[in-house]
């Protein structure tokens, strides 16, 4: 069990450096903005604006929680020695950010011991924060919000995205194929955490992805949960990079054994 104190600290913490960080990246953002870097592959991109909004808020986090460890998906890394652990995406929806989508986040998890007990996910462009408190429930703008209720399946509108390499785009889109004509229909936005509280706020009816790192879902995942959506990866399994779905009770079931069958968990 968390404390409150330190609850209340941690979600203070988060939301405060989630603000400041979508503040850079939504006024700082050059109008020449280009790649300063790739991963994966040649369309897995980075740029500078990423690399200085994790610095901002891994800055703002040695600051006020000098003792925590460190995720950040731009190369943050450190152990920490209280139990804490700063899951970080600067820019979740980076290729959005860099053709001027608005359609990409700040997410940022607090974990104590593993556990995700606090999810900030900022949407500057939107002027919306999520956040959510381990068995505290979900809350947009300040308003508390649950998933909509499980829809029949074939009036489900399900969010997806696709990871950077041609083999996994390629088995992706076959997912794709067989899905679409059974349920409402598909959205891919670009930003995991956000279609994550989308699902949460009743958006989407839900979710999921093959490929996320942690600090694509840490934040929105526990966000959807508190919010009342269930989420997994294949039958029995915790969602993972393997595989991330989310959905209302009723909805989640019959999507996660359906995309199992149809093998989302594997390229
Ligand atoms: C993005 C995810 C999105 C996925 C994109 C990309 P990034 O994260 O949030 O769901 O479809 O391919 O991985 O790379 O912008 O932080």
């Amino acid at each position: 069990m968390t404390d409150r104190p330190l609850k209340d600290e941690l979600l203070a913490v988060a939301l405060e450096a989630a603000r400041r960080a979508g503040e850079l990246l939504r006024d700082g953002r050059p109008a020449d903005l280009g790649v300063a870097a790739t991963k994966t592959s040649s369309i897995d991109v980075v740029t500078e604006m990423d690399i200085a909004a994790e610095k901002l808020i891994t800055d703002f986090l040695a600051e006020e929680r000098p003792d925590d460890g460190l995720l950040g998906e731009e190369g943050a890394s450190t152990a920490g020695s209280s139990g804490v652990r700063w899951v970080i995406d600067p820019i979740d929806g980076t290729v959005n950010y860099l053709y001027g989508l608005p359609s990409w986040s700040v997410s940022i998890a607090a974990e104590l011991h593993g556990e995700a007990v606090v999810g900030v996910v900022a949407a500057p462009m939107r002027g919306e924060t999520y956040h959510a408190v381990l068995d505290e429930g979900a809350y947009a703008a300040g308003e508390r919000v649950r998933c909509r209720p499980a829809p029949a399946f074939d009036q489900a509108l399900i969010g997806t995205g696709f990871g950077y390499l041609t083999e996994r785009r390629a088995a992706q889109a076959e997912v794709v194929r067989a899905l679409l004509p059974r349920v409402r229909d598909i959205r891919r936005a670009g930003s995991a955490a956000i279609d994550l509280c989308d699902v949460a706020c009743g958006r989407l009816d839900g979710y999921y992805e093959r490929g996320l790192n942690p600090w694509d879902f840490a934040a929105g995942a526990l966000i959807a949960r508190e919010a009342g959506a269930r989420t997994g990866g294949r039958p029995g399994d915790p969602l993972s990079g393997e595989l991330a779905v989310a959905a209302p009770p009723g909805l989640f079931e019959p999507l996660q054994e359906l995309l199992d069958n149809l093998g989302a968990w594997h390229d």
